[in-house]
């Protein structure tokens, strides 16, 4: 008899893990989007009404934290990882890859037989072997840098969006959100009828600036606003119409049961803060609550999460890798170790153990010690001596430091063994690869220098500079390469001393910026005297200087300089190419 209720206890088992295989996911990131700027969050003018559904019939986490910037939360989701020991802990400076021996979310969805695909923004690295590509994605529809309109998608457009299907150049009629959803729902399709199990990565570049909302959303909301907060609040309602219509395709298609559906927004709240940021201080960038809390929406409609309902057991993006292992039951190395922790007890409604974790702002190469939020429960630890009990004090006015030493000491014995991890792990950051066979030659842009480049459309076009930025290399092999520097992305061919287009590819104006009387252009390696050379024609695209690169780490400076020798400007984009 015993033998017998093994039997069928193993069989329950397996067939529990077999259906757990079966289990598709989704996760939508929406970029720039705030904690406040969902209808159910309390938002008194934005409509939300498929979030505020798909909120309904979630378990929520409403005490959830990301990072205060778009890079950093999505190392952190895509490792499970802290940012400041997986490496990709901020926008420029040469910190936004990812320590390339770290296991990510779709490397170990492939290795559990899931076909794996992101849509929309990558924001970890635009070159080999940094890409969606190199970390385990089978089907890459993606754009460079934060983001249309970085440095690297310098004309791409909102309403006509050019992509990347994985390195193949396209151009779409799409708004960009329209595309994202539509591309993402064709390869599900296909995956589904081809019984395959899938996990899409929905990348969102929307709501983030610069505000380019469909017109008939705009219209919704320019009556009562100023066009920036019409426009912002307008992409969002784009992308709501978007989750309804995927909710609604899911079921239409037999999948609603057997898909998780995860949303979340990847940092404080930006262009809609002045009309509501749900009684939060701070904003993007900051290190209160309104510059990390995040909504996280968990909906499964055929697992065993229970009722719908909202819990405040404090959690993170650095969570939802190991809950979605724990949840799926997918292999992986029992001896690896996040810093996230599985949230399935909580979801299954066991209390979740005591913890703390670190919001800290990655600030450039090094981060500054207590530029951090701790986060315990309902206390919050903004630097290093500011007490928050969020509970009865949610905007974050009342220092409770003095009163509550026993509380703030606990935290910072917490934060200072922390910081011992951090520190060391992060005075490095990963080097771009240069003269590697896989990919030769490789882009170079300012937004990876080393201090703050430009990694706009308008701040290349109007010449803003970092006068000591220079690039990390890590040359593959020694010898000699060839090093063309221009100041307008590559793919224009646009001559070195004129203003940049006044238009993007879907024919949005944008800013031509300003002329420069370039003449020549400099290269210093490793600080050494610079190589010079003079353009070759008046209306030259670029530069080209050879030179000799050891294997191995180098700096490398790129420069422009007038007819009279000063210097210019940094070159905002470099090809370097191995000479074989
Ligand atoms: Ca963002």
């Amino acid at each position: 008899m015993k033998k017998l209720l093994n039997s069928i206890l193993l069989f329950l088992m397996v067939f529990a893990a077999e259906a757990a295989k079966k289990t598709n996911v989704i996760i939508i990131l929406s970029d720039d989007q705030g904690y406040g700027d969902f209808s159910c969050h309390g938002n008194p003018i934005l409509k939300t009404p498929a979030l505020d559904n798909l909120h309904d019939q979630s378990v929520r986490f409403s005490n959830f934290h990301v990072s205060p910037l778009s890079t950093p939360t999505r190392s952190q989701l895509l490792t499970g990882i802290d940012a400041m020991h997986n490496k990709a802990s901020t926008v420029l400076s040469g910190c936004c890859r990812m320590d390339r021996n770290l296991l990510t979310m779709p490397e170990v969805f492939s290795q559990n037989g899931y076909k794996t695909g992101i849509f929309g923004k990558w924001h970890l690295g635009d070159n080999y072997p940094d890409r969606p590509m190199d970390h385990g994605f089978d089907k890459c529809l993606w754009i460079k840098g934060w983001g249309l309109m970085s440095e690297m998608e310098f004309d791409n457009d909102y309403y006509k969006t050019r992509y990347m299907d994985s390195l193949t150049i396209i151009q779409s009629n799409e708004y960009c959100t329209d595309l994202w959803f539509q591309k993402s729902m064709e390869w599900m399709e296909e995956m589904h009828d081809k019984g395959e199990v899938f996990f899409t990565y929905l990348a969102l570049n929307a709501p983030h600036g610069p505000f380019y909302a469909p017109r008939e959303d705009f219209m919704s909301y320019c009556k009562n606003l100023d066009e920036k907060t019409a426009s912002f609040f307008g992409m969002i309602q784009n992308i709501d119409k978007n989750v309804g219509k995927l909710m609604q395709w899911l079921e239409i298609k037999g999948m609603a049961k057997n898909t998780i559906v995860i949303f979340m927004n990847d940092n404080g709240g930006t262009g809609g803060i002045q009309v509501y940021n749900a009684n939060m201080r701070g904003a993007k960038g900051d290190i209160y609550d309104g510059g990390h809390r995040a909504a996280c929406f968990i909906h499964w409609a055929g697992g065993n999460l229970g009722e719908p309902r909202t819990i405040d057991y404090p959690s993170e993006v650095q969570d939802i890798f190991p809950t979605l292992i724990d949840l799926l039951e997918l292999n992986i190395d029992p001896q690896y170790r996040f810093d996230g922790i599985s949230l399935k007890p909580v979801l299954l409604n066991q209390t979740g153990t005591d913890r703390m974790f670190i919001v800290q702002q990655g600030t450039h190469v090094n981060p500054a010690k207590y530029n951090s939020c701790i986060v315990w429960n309902n206390w919050r630890l903004v630097g290093k001596d500011e007490l928050y009990d969020i509970t009865t004090d949610a905007g974050q006015l009342t220092n409770l430091a003095q009163q509550r030493p026993e509380i703030v000491s606990q935290m910072k014995a917490y934060y200072e063994n922390w910081w011992l991890t951090v520190y060391s792990a992060n005075a490095k950051y990963i080097p771009l690869v240069v003269g590697d066979p896989a990919s030769n030659p490789v882009i170079l842009s300012s937004s990876d220098w080393i201090g703050a480049g430009p990694n706009t459309q308008w701040d290349i076009a109007l010449a803003k500079d970092e006068p000591n930025g220079y690039w990390v290399i890590d040359a593959k092999v020694g010898g000699k390469y060839r090093i063309e520097l221009s100041r307008w992305p590559f793919h224009l061919n646009r001559s070195l001393t004129v203003m940049g287009p006044s238009m993007t590819v879907g024919g949005t104006s944008i800013r031509p910026g300003k002329a420069l009387a370039i003449v020549s252009g400099c290269v210093s390696l490793n600080s050494k005297n610079p190589v010079e050379a003079v353009s070759q024609t008046i209306d030259a695209t670029k530069i080209t200087i050879e030179m000799d690169i050891p294997a191995g780490l180098n700096t490398l400076k790129a420069f422009f300089k007038d007819k009279e020798g000063n210097y210019i400007c940094g070159a905002y984009y470099v090809k370097i190419e191995k000479v074989f």
